[in-house]
């Protein structure tokens, strides 16, 4: 496949929520949409950093240059007969997977429409739908906290993740479980605690959670295999798991159980297939964790999701929940806590094109010999 143009977009959409995690608040998203031409096609990506660095380092600053000015100039004007030999051209530049892996989730969509399958059957997929769970903010009360709870398992969803952070942990988390005693419930710090905090992690074993997630530094895999052989619950890795590697050297020295896997925070969709395989050959679950995406990057995460040992339910909830209005005219939807998968060739996706005019701030159309 020949990549012969791309175009650069950067959009901002209002979220429908305040979703506040112990590393601030957001209201709205900011997201580079990226479309690769080849062969008279058009493959799609969006990117899920944002532009203050507050869960991985990666900043939306940062990636508008290293695609406009390093990462697409490598690749405008060459012909990649997979998604490997994409990958193999950007292994030379350290780090910055998040916007790597919006350059290679392009090509992927590019290259199925080229075969003509979808995404999902490509990457040799086991369903054609996935189980999910849902992701709730900081709420301002235990009350409001009760209420969300109530409604996402009313909506069907299979799981519901609470955030916590310190102050707000022990108690408001004992206290939805014992609203909802047969509820799957989990808990995600994104690394607000240290080992001082192991008497926080003791106590919420008695919230019998299916898993905690990231509870120590975002960079970390020693403290946490010290807490995990200090608490009943499973721990979930998700912020310290940037790569295949990290996941082989997390799962084996037991820093945690269970990885929240999200395709972009590790370099893409194959490195992606990489960390589910080596969590496969741990006898591990992996989850589909979320980034807030709008409907490309949602798409993607669902094709991926129907890997094997994507067991547990992850964090695509329905994109109704999120925005208004999506940038895709297709509606994902879960019912009853299981997403369809798209079945059009790629991602399976169609961009709704007068709305993305009207969000986008910014774009840049760029051709072989460019920069
Ligand atoms: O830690 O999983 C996280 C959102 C933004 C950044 C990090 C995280 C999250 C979520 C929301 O938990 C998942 C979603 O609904 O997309
Ligand atoms: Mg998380």
């Amino acid at each position: 496949m020949k990549i012969e143009a791309a175009e650069l977009r950067l959009i901002s959409l209002p979220l429908k929520f305040r979703f506040e995690t112990s590393f601030g608040v957001q209201t709205e998203r900011h997201i580079i949409v990226l479309t690769l031409f080849g062969e008279g096609l058009e493959g799609y990506a969006e990117t899920v950093m944002e532009y203050i660095p507050h869960y991985r380092e990666e900043s939306l600053y940062g990636a508008w240059d290293l695609l406009e000015k390093l990462l697409l100039p490598r690749v405008l004007g060459r012909d990649f007969a997979n998604p490997e030999l994409l990958w193999r051209e950007m292994t030379g530049f350290r780090g910055n997977r998040m916007a790597k892996a919006a350059l290679e989730m392009a090509f992927w969509d590019l290259w199925c429409k080229a075969l003509g399958l979808p995404l999902w059957q490509v990457l040799g997929g086991v369903r054609r739908e996935i189980p999910v769970g849902i992701s709730l903010g900081i709420e301002p009360s235990l009350e409001a906290t009760l209420d969300k709870v109530a409604q996402a398992l009313a909506q069907g969803y299979k799981r519901v993740k609470l955030k916590i952070k310190p102050g707000w942990d022990v108690k408001p988390v004992l206290a939805v479980r014992e609203a909802f005693p047969e509820a799957n419930l989990t808990v995600d710090a994104n690394s607000a605690y240290s080992l001082a905090d192991i008497p926080v992690f003791r106590a919420l074993d008695a919230a019998r959670l299916d898993y905690i997630e990231q509870p120590l530094a975002y960079d970390d895999l020693v403290d946490h295999a010290r807490l995990q052989a200090q608490i009943a619950t499973a721990l979930c890795l998700d912020e310290s798991i940037t790569s295949p590697e990290d996941a082989r050297k997390a799962l084996g020295m037991g820093a945690g159980r269970v990885i929240n896997l999200k395709p972009a925070r590790v370099g893409g969709i194959l490195q992606g297939r990489k960390v589910h395989d080596i969590a496969e050959s741990h006898g591990l679950p992996v989850w589909m964790g979320g980034m807030l995406e709008a409907g490309i990057g949602r798409a993607a995460n669902i094709h991926v999701a129907t890997l094997p040992m994507f067991v547990k339910p992850g964090d695509t909830s329905s994109a109704s929940r999120y925005w208004q209005e999506d940038i895709i005219e297709e509606a994902l939807e879960a019912k009853e806590g299981l997403m369809p998968v798209p079945q059009g060739p790629g991602l399976g996706v169609h961009l709704k094109r007068d709305f993305l005019e009207k969000i986008t701030h910014k774009s840049a159309y760029l051709t072989p010999g460019h920069a």
